[in-house]
């Protein structure tokens, strides 16, 4: 069992952090950041890549340095540079970084200027009001710095659920490789899939715990075993998450399966109906006095107590019970539901892939489109399209799509589309006559987060306004663990969409997962329909609507509910405008 690439890629982001603080050459600063930013996007184990003798260097961005350092890493699991530049910097200078909201180079810059060494020391800066002076902070990086130390509580202990994929992933394969295993499942938040987990719950059906439990607390990536016994063990994995391991005999899987699913609210409800039926509901089973009726599968847990089999993705809680007793339960929408996707980016912008890439890579998963959905011009770091260059992407899609349709005989097309920028006041990045050409227009914000509540709604109100809008992209902004959601008064925003014939994006990036799971069920109760989109940068981005999915799963979304569960020509009168 090896390193993983997220792994790799962790380690060269905090050298590269660290030596930027240090000041160190930007040369070198560079290459460990590109390595660091490539690693998580490749298809293939860096670790199989080391042991089959391949040629790291192949791949972009990786120079005869990094490639050793990559095999040092896979042979030892660690970088020994990585633990000198630790030294030299202070664990205080790096809690800095953590605190989300200053880069390593205002780092290095507050500590030159101010001698900042420490969260201590910066929330002195602050009360002194001495950092908006500063070249490069300001006045709002101050109130903005300010409001961060007031809610700072240490570093975030839960892990994207993407991250939670891949560390599981091996793991289970690890275990799945030893005798004896009748099932096994990842139970927890994880598979209720949550867009961030706590910790793994991972649970096995076997007659033999002990020889189970000694093999997971003798996995590889375990840094730390907390507790070990004969059907349960706990470790904690070198990327710092917890797993917990139960070991339960076959009769009790059902029962077990759903106590560990949770969640503890659903759980707890659920147990109280038994209740009301003289029943006990245990991990082990559904009990009458001391006989069991029920437990070797989920179902029978919730037929014991009068309901039908409630999908993992609802157990919050929320209604599902009122609703499994009144046979009102949503038919989720599913992966297979999807006919494309409504938002990626080429090289034309930000993203790594070509245009001709990225459409093999969509027709590839089945789907009959995918809109090409590059920036425009205000987002000058993005390498946004301007008008001119927009025109000419538009002559591009339509002879490649004459190729395409030959290809994939008439199954599968890309739309012309953009991701528009919102202005400040609202108004559009591209002229009208541009936009007017695209089969599709995604809108979205990406500067001046910090207006009040009512502007930001305003700003995009007036997007919509504009009758070439069809959704509004990433609607609050938030990025997970890393940025609140900007103000916005997402309820007036969704009715707004809702009388302009507009819709609002579910976006699938793990790290932005916006809207929430509330949020699609506020659309949802409001009527208004949801795009699940996966804004992909790159051919293995389009890969991502499994998060999308989930998400939409636990907003109580059907696949009447998203636009892009129909076929090219309903989508098409679905975006039409009145
Ligand atoms: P997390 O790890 O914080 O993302 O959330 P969960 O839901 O995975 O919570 P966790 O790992 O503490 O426990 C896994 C499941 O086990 C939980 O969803 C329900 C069940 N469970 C754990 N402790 C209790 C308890 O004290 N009472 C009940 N009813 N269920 C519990
Ligand atoms: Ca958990
Ligand atoms: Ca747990
Ligand atoms: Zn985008």
């Amino acid at each position: 069992m090896s390193i993983q690439n997220r792994e790799i890629a962790a380690i060269f982001e905090e050298i590269a952090d660290l030596l930027e603080i240090e000041g160190a050459d930007a040369f070198r600063v560079r290459a460990y950041r590109e390595a660091a930013r490539l690693i998580p996007g490749l298809a293939e184990g860096l670790a199989e890549r080391v042991a089959n003798g391949a040629d790291l260097t192949e791949l972009p961005s990786i120079g005869e340095a990094i490639a050793k350092k990559i095999a040092v890493i896979v042979e030892t699991g660690r970088l020994p540079q990585l633990e000198e530049v630790r030294r030299r910097v202070p664990p205080s200078l790096r809690e800095l970084l953590q605190l989300g909201g200053l880069g390593p180079k205002r780092v290095k810059a507050l500590r030159e200027a101010l001698g900042v060494a420490s969260l201590a020391d910066l929330r002195q800066a602050v009360e002194a009001g001495k950092v908006h002076e500063l070249p490069g902070f300001g006045e709002k990086t101050e109130a903005q710095l300010r409001e961060r130390l007031a809610r700072w509580q240490g570093p975030s202990s839960r892990t994207p659920l993407i991250e939670a994929e891949e560390l599981v992933r091996p793991l289970v394969e690890h275990l799945r490789g030893g005798p004896g295993i009748l099932d096994l499942a990842v139970a927890g938040s994880f598979r209720r899939r949550r867009e961030t987990v706590g910790d793994l719950d991972i649970l096995v059906a076997c007659d033999d715990g002990a020889a189970v439990a000694e093999r997971f607390v003798g996995y590889d990536a375990v840094a730390e075993v907390l507790s070990h016994g004969e059907t349960r063990a706990s470790v904690r994995l070198r990327s710092g998450i917890q797993v917990d391991l139960r070991v339960v005999p076959p009769v009790s899987w059902g029962a077990a399966l759903h106590y560990f699913t949770g969640s503890q609210s659903h759980n707890v409800a659920v147990r109280r109906r038994g209740v009301e039926r003289g029943l006990k509901i245990s991990e082990y089973g559904v009990y009458r006095g001391e006989e069991a009726i029920a437990g070797r599968t989920e179902e029978s847990v919730y037929t014991a107590v009068g309901l039908p089999f409630i999908v993992p993705e609802l157990r919050e809680d929320r209604g599902e019970i009122e609703a499994g007793e009144r046979g009102a339960l949503p038919d989720l929408v599913t992966l297979d539901d999807i006919r494309g996707d409504l938002h990626a980016h080429t090289d034309a912008s930000d993203g790594h892939d070509s245009l001709a890439a990225m459409a093999e890579a969509a027709a590839a998963l089945g789907y009959e489109y995918l809109a090409i959905t590059d920036h425009t011009k205000h987002l000058g770091v993005a390498h946004g399209l301007d008008a001119k260059r927009l025109a000419a992407q538009i002559a591009a899609i339509d002879r490649l799509n004459e190729r395409l349709a030959k290809r994939h005989e008439g199954r599968f097309q890309l739309l012309k589309a953009s991701e528009i920028d919102i202005l400040e006041d609202g108004s559009l990045d591209l002229p009208d006559e541009i936009l007017a050409r695209l089969d599709l227009r995604v809108a979205s914000i990406h500067h001046r987060f910090d207006l009040p509540e009512h502007r930001q709604t305003e700003r995009v109100i007036r997007a919509m306004d504009n009758r070439h809008v069809n959704i509004l992209a990433h609607p609050t902004g938030r990025l997970i663990g890393a940025r609140e959601p900007y103000a916005i008064d997402l309820e007036r925003v969704m009715r707004a969409a809702l009388e302009r014939g507009c819709f609002l994006e579910l976006n699938a990036q793990p790290s932005r997962l916006d809207l929430t799971d509330l949020a699609c069920q506020q659309a949802k109760e409001l009527g208004l329909k949801v795009a699940i989109s996966t804004d992909a940068h790159s051919r293995a981005g389009l890969e991502r609507m499994r998060l999308g999915i989930g998400q939409a799963r636990r907003g109580w979304l059907s696949a009447d509910d998203v636009i892009n569960s129909r076929g090219l020509a309903a989508l098409r009168r679905l975006l039409r405008r009145a």
